[in-house]
């Protein structure tokens, strides 16, 4: 047992007494230790030593390869980050948004060729006059797999830059980004969902900040000029397929099972710009979106043309069959449709409720006359602050709340008995956890595969639960076994700045290359620009060629086998831009090689079989060295090289 890091804190004391069964089962098994560490914990983190014993399974013994692979939004730090479950290891992190020094995501002509990907030149134009060109900082919340009827295929993830209104997806079979799309007319994109049926043509993506359609500083003040703006994105092309305008803004969103709707929670329907404001009403709503009727309207050329995507009108207003809008209790936030195919549910938020829709009835909603409440199944009161809700598919719901920092587990089925009149709790299981949970996760929970094991909870705030590291403290992604009627905490992850929301899925769904195909498309400009230039860029490379039209750019084609660039040296000037394109021929597994050049602030990447490039200035006349960072031989330290710069006159 550890000690306490501060006098009168009781909250440990408080989970242990709560914790009761789990301390017990804990006590009695003994082991785990060396995923639970000390932390309070070996007392009341159950182990997998006793037959039957909540928490099984969780024990991933040195060398054992987790079930389950767990992909983590990562916010703030905008990348996306790969985590074993359940031992909550983490495996992986891919840069997405973010610059990554490791990998030079950011940096590569690659990964730049990504990230200043524009959708058409009338948004290049855009782009230009912000004077933007790469963000290199991204704020990613939701991370997705993309679905075939229902179920996930295992291709792409598609992930959220709130921060940049951006959109990502990335590719399954190398675990790199592949395509980014700063989303034109909506702004902070927040929510984000695949469509789930028939499979993910569309991805949903929820515009959250209220701005004027046309943002060109004409009109700024005036409040009523504002939209929001929901977008569809084709998930093959990653470019906008559609827009709908709506009214009150949107946070986040889910699809249902028939591929006839998306739904997104709105906070803001007062279209307030204060936090007064915001909440002022009592009833916010969720917009539902007729997929069928926005593609007949798009295909009728409906609405208008506005940097180059369709946008079409879907506020109340405009009274079209494109929308139709469900009154919820203030500021709902969670959006989540059960694996029944038949219940969206809404957490309240501010309201202590979740809202049950049975979307079967939403046909309904777009005859005249009809309540949009009739879609209204249950709402049970499950306490205060409620956020995520995440399904076992045996009918149970798990929903966070962050301010009670705990989780509940709830019956759907029995919530509706009760809705009608019946006397049935519905509540079966509440936990407290550490510390005030966002969003929540089952293994495979928002598909038709749902399984009943694991939830992953993470948590705000960790507290007390770790080591002090500063004023800075990490977020805490906690472990439950949910297999029995009680949820049993069974591992505390500390995360950085700041996931929001994860899946989890069977290992066996994927299967990743252990080296790249040469042909691959990540690099087929790179490889354009070497035959240009005379150079087979799958096959031994050491030429140094300066551009016949413009003499100041120098391209350095080289390869790199353990433990040996292929060239010991090369010349330029000083000024020149230099592009370094290194090609590693060495194609067994887990043999990455690096390129990282002294003093001018260039590393990469370069995976086994794998062409990867980096443009820099040559800085003042000199020697400077290239080394390979990437730990490979026995003479990995010796894998270097020299770079010459000549004075520019020379
Ligand atoms: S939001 Cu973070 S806790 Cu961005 Cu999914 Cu609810
Ligand atoms: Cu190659 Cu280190
Ligand atoms: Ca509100």
């Amino acid at each position: 047992m550890t000690q306490e890091h501060k006098p009168g804190l009781s909250r440990r004391a408080l989970l242990g007494a709560t914790a009761g069964g789990a301390a017990l089962a804990g006590a009695l098994g003994g082991g785990r230790l060396a995923l639970t560490g000390g932390a309070f914990g070996g007392a009341m983190l159950a182990s997998t030593g006793l037959a039957n014993a909540a928490g099984e399974g969780a024990t991933v013994g040195p060398g054992q390869l987790d079930t389950h692979y767990g992909f983590w939004s990562s916010g703030q730090s905008g990348e996306m980050r790969i985590l074993g479950v359940p031992s909550m290891r983490e495996l992986m992190r891919v840069p997405v948004f973010n610059r990554c020094s490791a990998t030079g995501w950011g940096s590569t002509n690659e990964s730049i060729r990504i990230h200043q990907r524009t959708m058409t030149d009338k948004t290049k134009k855009y782009l230009a006059a912000n004077g933007k060109k790469v963000h290199d900082q991204g704020d990613l919340h939701h991370v997705h797999m993309s679905f075939d009827q229902g179920k996930y295929d295992g291709k792409f993830l598609f992930m959220n830059d709130k921060s940049n209104t951006r959109v990502a997806r990335v590719r399954t079979d190398v675990m790199k980004c592949d395509a980014i799309l700063e989303i034109p007319n909506a702004k902070a994109i927040h929510g984000l969902r695949p469509q789930k049926f028939p499979k993910s043509t569309y991805v949903f993506c929820n515009g959250e900040d209220e701005a004027p359609l046309v943002n060109d500083g004409t009109t700024m003040e005036d409040v009523s000029t504002y939209v929001n703006i929901f977008t569809a994105v084709d998930s093959e092309s990653w470019m906008p397929a559609w827009q709908v305008i709506v009214s009150g803004n949107l946070d986040n969103c889910d699809a249902d099972y028939e591929g006839k709707w998306a739904f997104s929670t709105s906070y803001n329907s007062e279209m307030g710009m204060t936090l007064a404001d915001m909440t002022a009403a009592e009833m916010d709503h969720v917009v539902v979106f007729n997929i069928a009727e926005i593609e007949k309207a798009v295909a009728a050329g409906e609405g208008q043309e506005l940097n180059g995507v369709r946008v079409l009108d879907g506020r109340k207003e405009a009274a079209s069959q494109l929308t139709r809008y469900i009154p919820i209790a203030n500021n709902p936030h969670g959006c989540n449709m059960a694996p029944d195919r038949k219940h969206l549910c809404i957490a309240g938020k501010l309201s202590p409720t979740v809202t049950v829709l049975d979307v079967t009835k939403f046909d309904t909603l777009f005859d005249s006359d009809v309540d949009p409440r009739s879609v209204v199944v249950a709402e049970p009161e499950l306490g205060l602050g409620p956020l995520h809700t995440a399904f076992d598919g045996r009918g149970n719901a798990y929903t966070s709340l962050f301010l009670d920092s705990q989780v509940v587990k709830w019956n759907i089925e029995d919530a509706i008995r009760a809705y009608a009149g019946e006397a049935v709790d519905p509540i079966k299981d509440k936990v407290d956890v550490h510390y005030q949970p966002g969003h929540l996760k089952t293994v495979m929970g928002e598909t038709l595969d749902a399984e009943n094991k694991w939830l992953v909870c993470l948590s705000k705030f960790s507290k007390d639960r770790f080591l002090n590291v500063g004023p800075l403290k990490p977020e805490n992604d906690q472990l439950f076994d949910i297999s029995g009627d009680k949820m049993i905490l069974v591992h505390d992850g500390p995360t950085f700045a700041e996931p929001h929301d994860a899946i989890a899925v069977p290992a066996s769904l994927l299967n990743p290359l252990n080296a790249w195909d040469r042909q691959d498309p990540m690099w087929a400009e790179t490889r354009t620009q070497a035959e240009a230039d005379g150079v087979n860029i799958d096959d031994w490379a050491d030429t140094v060629i300066r551009d016949k039209d413009d003499p100041r750019k120098v391209r350095v084609y080289m390869t790199s086998m353990a433990p040996a660039f292929s060239l010991e040296s090369f010349t330029v000037k000083e000024g020149d831009e230099v592009t370094v394109i290194c090609t590693n021929l060495d194609d067994i597994d887990d043999l990455t090689h690096g390129f990282t050049l002294g003093n001018h602030g260039v590393a990469m990447e370069v995976a086994p079989m794998a062409t990867a490039s980096i443009t820099f200035t040559a800085a003042q006349p000199g020697v400077y060295w290239y080394y390979c960072q990437w730990f490979c031989h026995a003479l990995h330290m010796e894998m270097r090289g020299r770079m010459f710069v000549e004075p520019a006159g020379a």
